[in-house]
């Protein structure tokens, strides 16, 4: 069989090679949107740019290079209904393979559908998804589709993007959509039991060995849900999908979702968010003097707490969708609350669900045509006891325009009382699978429809945050989101009835803590992150201190939102503590870059960092039921840092550096701890001196020119190994009787190299540490800095002047090494790169006997000369120069390239 094209290939991430096109065509069993339905999979062939026939449809194709360097694809597909009658198209598939990239064990992310949906790493076992136990309209809240079709059993299944790969780094596949409000994309993948030779069942960990191929293929199949009717000859766009390769999930996770921000205008520019929310201390009890109070306590504490929104939550309306009539606890209605906050300095915020409305709402009464529907009855968004006696909620269709509108009037109402921050929960229901009176609407499309008609009711400058809601259509429309479950005041799940397949996305801290790490990516790239609140209160709370911290060391290291909720007049010193040293923290790191490590390595990220300006903050983080010592290799962060001075920033334990540059900190049971350490430069520059800084040789100079006639036996035996270079040295140099005008005026003789001012500069412009590693001589090295007008530091051994000869001195003799030099290059570089993690430490040098240990101990050797000769033979990496101005060159691409974060 001829090989399949291959789509994508980098060298060190296995290729993509393209698998089956196909389209899923729904039929009706009856007239009913939501009734009984079956589907059928009409094939396209395989998957090539194009026009495809499938059944009544033809599908367009397009595949191209992403914009930009890294290994990545976009494919754009379009379906048009060439058949004469109406084709109700529920999905494209586009199907590929990732095949040859090396791993034995592959995980993934199984990212979730909604603000609220479980988003973790996970093994990529022959499992797959496990069926939803709760039935399809459950499930269809936190998921796309409440039941997978029968087809997928076996595949693991992501929504919006995913990533397979190897952890805690190596070669992965990332596939995500662009979604932009027309489709909901679903990921699937599996181990492709057709993969060439591999039978049916794949078990890839017991192929390892000698010899064992270590390539099976993954299977991955993107579905781009439309689920619209097509009128004949009518065409349809679906979002585009992104394919990528490269050698780490995190970095792939943050370039697409850096490419899909700027493809859909994300709103990512918003000041750093820092709030008090008012629902997880008083929930729907709040009344308007328990906000008060606690604006007056803000008030007080304005210096200490550094706020700027304060969230009227849910509690205060007459009836959920009435959001301008408010019950008896707010008996002065909504405008004076928000009065009140920006009277006292804060931004006013409010939480509604637009969507949402009770059966005995106003608006539900005088408008029973404007909500989406189930057959003959009002759909059903969700179940909650809390809102209307019979707990049935109902949801207003954003595919009506008169719907669009009194969304657009409610918000423009709420803005004009001063609300300028609106909190908008509940959304998914918008986009479950229900009937809208527009069919050609999709449900993707009713929620993008929606929540433009907010945004233009609030103004633009408003800062919209989503919640419970479906990430991509929002992208481009809200500041912030939510990106996690609810938190609540005890780390597990705490209630009477946990949901079976609900227990990831129910209140707790844990499943708060494990969705804000999983997704910190999208923070500034789709928008700001909200993490949910801060829990700090010491009492009525199940969460112990070390518990807190965890979620405030989650909450901080990633630079998302931080929004508090407890009784602010009650909150004591260490719970006061918290908020603060949260807020500082995650300010610090929102204005640098937060990554977190390993995003597949286990369900609970074990570690992340943050830059912020010339320190890095580290967090090590125990998610686990079980204390444990928490270990990460600072060479690993992918940024450089100084082992010291190590400073505990959150958290109580006592990390500390191990000398081969391993953070440790024994942590117990979700405990964590964040540390600051000071940034390191990019680069460090090592430079041998003597035919390398320096055109001559002084020191062989000499002992040619004083030395000759003991010169060449001392050679010899230096050539047949019974004398060490260093032993050599003190045969030919030391007592050497030469005055110190001769050897000066020899030392004016002395030219640097040309581009050895050059490379200085280049240096001290880039805050790059240059040193001088030479095992000539320190009183040598004195006076060509003086003859010359140059400063630079160095290593070398010691010459000093006595009784009418020079005496000289070994400094760092290694007997481990086998240079044999006064002064082991190897361990002097060892020893930078020991206490600098993350440093690419550079070697300049010419000669085979000093240079050599020097060249190989760095990241990036440049040679010329016998260094260049031995390398060469040895099979060992450098860069040949000629001059230092070649040096220069080319340590400025490299500095460009570490720049642009590549
Ligand atoms: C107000 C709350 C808070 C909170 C929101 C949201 O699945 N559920 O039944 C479910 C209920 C409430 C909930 C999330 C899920 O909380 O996330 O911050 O605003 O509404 O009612």
């Amino acid at each position: 069989m001829a090989r399949p094209a291959v789509l994508l290939e980098r060298p060190d991430a296995g290729r993509v090679e393209p698998a089956r096109l196909a389209v899923r065509i729904g039929i009706r069993i009856d007239s009913r949107a939501n009734a009984a339905r079956v589907q059928e999979l009409q094939e396209a062939g395989t998957l090539a740019p194009g026009c495809h026939r499938a059944g009544p449809v033809e599908i367009e194709l397009a595949i191209e290079p992403a914009p930009g360097r890294s290994a990545a694809l976009i494919l754009s597909a379009s379906v048009r209904n060439t058949s004469e009658r109406p084709v109700q198209v529920d999905a494209l598939i586009l199907g590929f393979t990732w095949t040859r990239h090396g791993v034995s064990s592959l995980r993934t992310l199984r990212h979730g559908w909604q603000s609220w949906s479980v988003t973790e790493g996970r093994p990529l076992d022959d499992v797959g998804e496990p069926p939803f136990p709760s039935g399809p309209w459950l499930g269809g809240m936190f998921r796309a589709v409440g039941e997978s079709p029968p087809d997928r059993a076996g595949w693991h299944e992501s929504e919006l993007v995913t990533v397979v790969g190897a952890s805690p780094t190596g070669p992965a596949c990332l596939v995500g959509v662009y979604e932009r409000g027309e489709t909901f994309g679903i990921i699937h993948t599996r181990m492709d039991p057709t993969a060439r030779g591999l039978g049916a069942r794949v078990d890839v960990g017991a192929r390892v060995g000698p010899g064992a191929r270590l390539d099976a293929d993954v299977a991955i199949e993107v579905e781009l849900r439309l689920e619209v009717p097509l009128a004949p000859g009518a065409t349809r766009r679906a979002d585009a999908v992104r394919i990528a390769l490269g050698a780490d999930a995190t970095r792939l996770l943050e370039d697409y979702a850096e490419a899909y921000g700027r493809a859909a205008s994300a709103r990512t520019q918003a000041p750093f968010q820092a709030g008090w929310c008012s629902w997880y201390h008083f929930f729907h009890d709040v009344t308007e003097d328990d906000v008060l109070r606690n604006l007056d306590a803000l008030v007080g504490a304005r210096g200490e707490l550094p706020i700027d929104v304060v969230q009227l939550d849910d509690g205060y309306q007459r009836a959920i969708g009435d959001w301008l009539e408010t019950n008896p606890k707010f008996p002065r209605g909504l405008a004076p609350i928000a009065a009140a906050i920006r009277g006292a300095g804060f931004t006013a915020g409010l939480w509604t669900a637009p969507f949402c409305v009770a059966p005995d709402s106003q608006v539900a009464g005088a408008h029973g045509d404007w909500l989406l529907r189930q057959g003959d009855r009002p759909f059903r968004g969700l179940h909650h006891a809390m809102w209307t006696p019979e707990g049935w909620i109902h949801v207003l269709d954003a595919s009506q325009p008169a719907v669009l509108e009194h969304l657009e009037q409610v918000f423009r109402t709420l803005a004009g009382m001063g609300f300028s921050y609106q909190k908008l929960d509940f959304l998914y229901t918008e986009a479950m699978q229900a009937e809208a009176r527009d069919q050609g609407v999709s449900r993707a499309q009713r929620l993008r429809r929606g929540l433009e008609a907010v945004r233009r009711g609030c103004g633009e400058s408003a800062f919209l945050l989503g919640c419970g809601c479906p990430l991509g259509p929002a992208v481009g429309i809200v500041d912030g989101m939510r990106i996690g479950p609810d938190v609540a005041p005890s780390w597990h799940v705490d209630q009477p009835v946990v949901i079976p397949g609900l227990a990831g996305t129910h209140p707790s801290t844990r499943n708060g803590v494990r969705n804000t790490l999983a997704r910190a990516f999208m923070h500034r790239r789709l928008w700001l992150n909200d993490p949910d609140c801060l829990m700090v209160r010491a009492t009525a709370t199940k969460l112990t201190r070390a518990e807190a911290a965890t979620l405030g060391a989650a909450i901080a290291v990633t630079g998302g939102m931080v929004i508090f909720s407890d009784d602010v007049p009650v909150l004591d010193e260490a719970s006061r503590a918290l908020v603060r040293d949260t807020t500082a923290l995650s300010r610090e790191a929102d204005a640098g870059k937060a990554r977190v490590l390993d995003v597949l390595g286990a369900e609970i990220a074990t570690a992340a960092l943050a830059k912020s300006g010339d320190a890095v903050l580290v967090a090590l983080i125990n998610g686990s039921d079980t204390p444990r010592r928490a270990t990460l290799d600072l060479h690993t962060l992918g940024v450089p840092v100084r082992t010291a001075p190590l400073v505990r920033v959150l958290g109580s334990a006592s990390p500390a550096i191990a000398g081969n540059g391993v953070l440790e900190a024994e942590l117990g049971a979700h405990e964590s701890v964040i540390v600051r350490l000071p940034a390191a430069p990019p680069l460090a520059v090592f430079c041998d001196f003597d035919g390398t800084f320096a055109v001559q040789d002084v020191g062989s100079t000499l002992a040619k020119r004083y030395a000759a006639e003991r010169r060449p036996a001392q050679l010899e035996r230096l050539a047949r190994g019974e004398l060490i270079p260093w032993e050599y040295n003190l045969e030919i140099l030391d007592r050497l009787p030469v005055s110190q005008a001769a050897t000066d005026a020899f030392l004016r003789t002395v030219e640097l190299d040309p581009g050895a001012r050059a490379l200085i500069e280049l240096c001290e412009s880039r805050g790059l540490p240059f040193r001088i590693l030479s095992d000539g001589f320190d009183r040598n090295l004195e006076e060509l800095q003086r003859i010359h007008g140059v400063r630079f530091e160095y290593d070398a051994n010691r010459l000093w002047f006595e009784d009418d000869r020079w005496r000289i001195a070994a400094v760092h003799l290694n007997p481990a090494c086998g240079c044999g030099t006064g002064n082991c290059k190897r361990s002097r570089i060892g020893i930078y790169r020991a206490a600098h993690p993350g440093t690419r430490t550079v070697h300049i040098g010419n000669g085979r006997v000093s240079d050599r240990c020097g060249a190989l101990a760095a990241d990036l050797a440049f040679a010329k000369g016998t260094l260049a000769e031995a390398l060469a033979e040895e099979g060992a990496p450098f860069e040949r120069f000629d001059t230092l101005h070649d040096v220069v060159r080319v340590l400025r691409r490299e500095l460009e390239s570490l720049g642009s974060g590549a």
